[in-house]
């Protein structure tokens, strides 16, 4: 097996003191730093989203992968110049207004940041007015909303109704998921897409930005 394939091995199987160790030997061999990163490190990090999306892989084990990538991503980071990070778009994500649940919305960062995406995370509880500010701060391709409960779904469409109203609605995608969201609830509200989990927030959120 090349070290690649080793590294994305090690990468989904969430072994994160392997990971580094591999990741440190190429560096030291010389290995291109984006090579480690394209076809070792993301090339697991896909696999581990396509399990998870399948159900053959579980919540803990997914965080393990992520810590695995995030620990080579750090050795890597001081070797690349900013510019040529590889970087699949950048997203504002928060929970909404009222409601403290974050644990989903931590791995929908995780999955999106190992697969490239710069994430703007505003944290829980973000009132509509806070969404707004934070796409004139960080101009974001796409807001990711995260709700757990009924009684914060209206949120989401407060949220958007702000960034009409402010004249920001057509300068970013909007996407909304959590557990009592669904489809017909984001065409209700006009988002522009829905995901169930956070391997299929990052695949929207590439189709959006692509
Ligand atoms: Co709360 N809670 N909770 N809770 N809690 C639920 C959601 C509930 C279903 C439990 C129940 O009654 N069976 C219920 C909601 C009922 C409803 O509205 N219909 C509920 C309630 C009522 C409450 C309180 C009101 C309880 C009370 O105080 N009386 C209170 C509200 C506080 C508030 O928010 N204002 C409350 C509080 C809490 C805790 C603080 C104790 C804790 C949260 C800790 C934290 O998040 N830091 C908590 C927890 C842990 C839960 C349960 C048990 C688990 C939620 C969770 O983390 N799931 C939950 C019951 C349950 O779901 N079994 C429950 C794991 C997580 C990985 O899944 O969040 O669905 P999930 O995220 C998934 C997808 O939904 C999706 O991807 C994730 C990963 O695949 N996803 C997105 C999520 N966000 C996305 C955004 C995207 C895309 C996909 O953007 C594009």
């Amino acid at each position: 097996m090349s070290n690649f394939a080793n590294l994305s091995e090690l990468v989904i199987s969430g072994n994160y003191a392997g990971a580094k160790d591999l990741t440190q030997k190429m560096i030291d061999n010389g290995i291109e730093p984006l090579e480690i990163i394209n076809q070792g490190l993301m090339a697991g990090m896909n696999v581990v989203g396509v399990r998870f999306k399948a159900g053959d892989m579980f919540v803990p084990e997914v965080m393990m992968s992520a810590r695995a990538m995030s620990t080579g991503i750090e050795l890597l980071k001081p070797l690349i110049a900013d510019k040529d990070m590889p970087t699949a778009g950048k997203v504002l994500i928060g929970t909404v207004k009222g409601d403290l649940h974050d644990i989903g919305k931590n791995l929908v960062v995780m999955m999106m940041e190992s697969a490239g995406f710069e994430i703007v995370d505003l944290g829980v509880d973000i009132a509509p007015a806070v969404f707004v500010k934070g796409v004139k701060d960080h101009k974001p391709q796409v807001i990711a909303m995260s709700a757990l409960l009924t009684t914060t779904m209206p949120a989401m469409k407060d949220t958007i109704e702000a960034l009409k109203e402010e004249g920001l609605r057509d300068s970013v995608k909007v996407v909304i998921g959590g557990a009592p969201i669904s489809q017909s609830f984001a065409n209700e509200i006009g988002a522009d897409g829905y995901a169930p989990d956070a391997a299929a927030a990052t695949d929207l959120c590439r189709n959006l930005i692509a």
